[in-house]
């Protein structure tokens, strides 16, 4: 086989780039590991930056989105288990934030990929990367046959265990790094949501409270990485996320079974460069951030629109500046959303060393966050997300 650009993966990052080379009319072939309903079935990200939704709007992607999405301007957070802050970014900035979830967009993507004729091959297994760096090829093994396409360009959008990324050879790469001592319990539930995102520091530990629809309540509370879901049967998870929030917020919870219910680890990671030759990552596979910041998935969006008009540029205008300038503004915008993941994650958990004089200083950013408006710009700027380049 042979087409333009083969593209690694099909999670939110692939299948956004098949949907925009498909509409420019770039051949592409998408290779995913998985069958499509396990992907559907991973639950994750559920805010949008308004950029992101601009991007899935002008890619004629948001007619669902439009319609079911919920769009937000108030952010909460609270500590002391009684003090709150409200930040209102359409006041402060004229902007706002949009909550549909992942799952939902993976369903648009899909759909979308499928009226348009374009191609990923699922349950695509042993993929590998030839020749990156000058003519590259892909092989993989579908439904028993090994397989082989050449290509002038590989997309890696294969998420944090992908292939792409280790295509690249250590001695060109640079790695970022950075762990954190504790993960996410994050449960769905058929419930009605608080009206706003609330974000909670307490001396037992983070808790978060968002929404997907009118009735289907996204809920985290923070725990040790040696937890499993079976030391957290729902009784347990209710009783730690409502003693976690003001007691306000949490009589308006109703509680209910869980419908799904899972624990994420904390990650910060980048790898430089985001181009090898012909081989460009984006996304999860070139990096991650804490969900904290609510920016994985945003950033995958606004890399592959990057690299989708980097790609239609080079094939209908002959031009390749923006292939050649890729991996630096994409890795410009990447670290504005890994500095403040970062920091909002340091600001609202409780790390296992943390002695009374952290949790104060913690308490007091957060007070001087709720007085001052220059602060809560600074803060508001980055939630909703950073412009892009032109
Ligand atoms: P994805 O979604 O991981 O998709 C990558 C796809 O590549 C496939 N793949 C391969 N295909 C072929 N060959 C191989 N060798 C392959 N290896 C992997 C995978 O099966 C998969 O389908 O990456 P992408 O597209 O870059 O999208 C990124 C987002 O999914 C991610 O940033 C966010 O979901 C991160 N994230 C969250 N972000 C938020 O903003 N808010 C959240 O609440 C939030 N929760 C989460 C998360 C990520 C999680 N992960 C990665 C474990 C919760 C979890 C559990
Ligand atoms: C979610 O709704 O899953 C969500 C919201 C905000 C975050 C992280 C996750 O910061």
């Amino acid at each position: 086989m042979k087409t333009q650009v083969v593209i690694v993966g099909a999670g939110p990052a692939g299948t956004l780039l098949s949907h925009l080379l498909g509409r420019a009319g770039v051949s592409h072939v998408v290779l995913e590991q998985q069958s499509r309903a396990y992907v559907l079935a991973r639950i994750r990200a559920g805010v949008l930056e308004w950029g992101s939704v601009e991007i899935l709007r002008d890619a004629g992607l948001a007619e669902r989105m439009d319609r079911e999405g919920q769009v937000h301007d108030t952010i909460n957070i609270a500590w002391r288990g009684s003090e709150m802050l409200s930040i209102d970014s359409h006041e402060l900035l004229g902007r706002r934030m949009m909550a549909y979830g992942q799952t939902n967009i993976q369903e648009d993507l899909y759909e979308a990929v499928d009226a348009a004729g374009n191609t990923i091959i699922f349950e695509a297994h042993d993929v590998q990367i030839s020749d990156p760096a000058r003519r590259p090829s892909v092989t993989f093994v579908a439904n028993g046959v090994s397989e082989r396409i050449d290509c002038d360009f590989v997309a890696g959008c294969d998420g944090s265990h992908g292939v792409s990324r280790t295509a690249i050879p250590a001695s060109v790469r640079t790695e970022f790094e950075k762990d954190y001592p504790f993960g996410w319990l994050g449960i769905l539930s058929e419930t009605p949501p608080l009206p706003h995102l609330l974000y909670a520091n307490h001396q037992r530990g983070f808790a978060l409270c968002s929404m997907r629809n009118p009735m289907l309540s996204r809920y985290y509370v923070q725990c040790p990485l040696t937890d499993t879901i079976d030391d957290w049967p729902d009784d347990r998870f209710w009783t730690e996320l409502l003693t976690r929030i003001p007691a306000d917020k949490a009589a308006l919870i109703e509680t209910g079974p869980s419908i799904e219910k899972s624990i994420a680890p904390l990650r910060s990671f980048a790898s430089e460069p985001m181009r090898y030759g012909s081989l460009f990552l984006a996304g999860d596979a070139a990096h991650i951030v804490p969900p904290t910041g609510a920016k994985g998935l945003n950033l995958a969006i606004s890399d592959v629109h990057y690299l989708a008009r980097a790609f239609v540029d080079h094939y209908q205008r002959g031009d390749d500046g923006y292939l050649d300038s890729y991996s630096e503004m994409a890795s410009r915008r990447v670290w504005g959303a890994m500095r403040f993941s970062w920091s909002l994650t340091m600001l609202l958990h409780r790390f296992p060393d943390m002695s009374d004089f952290d949790q104060r200083a913690q308490e007091q950013e957060l007070y001087h966050l709720s007085t001052s408006q220059s602060a809560q710009i600074a803060f508001a700027e980055q939630y909703v997300g950073l412009p892009l380049e032109v």
